[in-house]
């Protein structure tokens, strides 16, 4: 009657040692998502300007933007007020307005394909169909042509 409590010794120590290894191969196997996230998150410029008004990228127009959603929730179609002035002050009217997006250091664009839907006057303009699908630094560019200038403007966001 020796024999059992040995057997069962053994197989408990060959239980823990079976555990110990599949333990230890689980948590030294490269983690593919969280070093990937840091490494990303490393790559965000550290002196974004968040700020809803900026001018375009040639200072061509001074370009504000106010989101329909405050906070802005992920997974949420919303849109967009955007309201382009000459750097003098002046309402930008009649211009062609589009937007594209993305996230830069995942290199992929928006979920959506949003679009100017009307021309609210006073250089104030409705973009609708916005949608952001993961937290993180999103940006978004608006762009302005109005037959005789071009140039565009982005705005950066952090979804939490
Ligand atoms: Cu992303």
């Amino acid at each position: 009657m020796k024999r059992f409590p040995t057997a069962y010794v053994a197989t408990a120590i060959a239980v823990a040692i079976g555990l110990g290894v599949v333990a230890f191969i689980f948590y030294s196997l490269p983690d593919k998502d969280a070093p990937q996230e840091l490494r990303k998150m490393a790559s965000m410029p550290s002196t974004l300007d968040f700020s809803t008004t900026q001018p375009s990228y040639l200072k061509k127009f001074i370009v504000s933007v106010t989101s329909s959603l405050d906070p802005i929730a992920i997974n949420t179609m919303h849109g967009w007020e955007i309201l382009v002035k000459t750097p003098e002050g002046a309402p930008v009217d009649n211009a062609k307005i589009s937007a594209i997006g993305g996230m830069p250091v995942h290199q992929h664009g928006l979920p959506t394909a949003p679009r100017v839907t009307k021309n609210l006057g006073d250089g104030r303009y409705r973009l609708e169909g916005v949608k952001f699908n993961m937290a993180g630094w999103w940006e978004l560019k608006i762009k302005i042509d109005t037959g005789s200038d071009q140039d565009t403007a982005t705005f950066n966001l952090i979804l939490r």
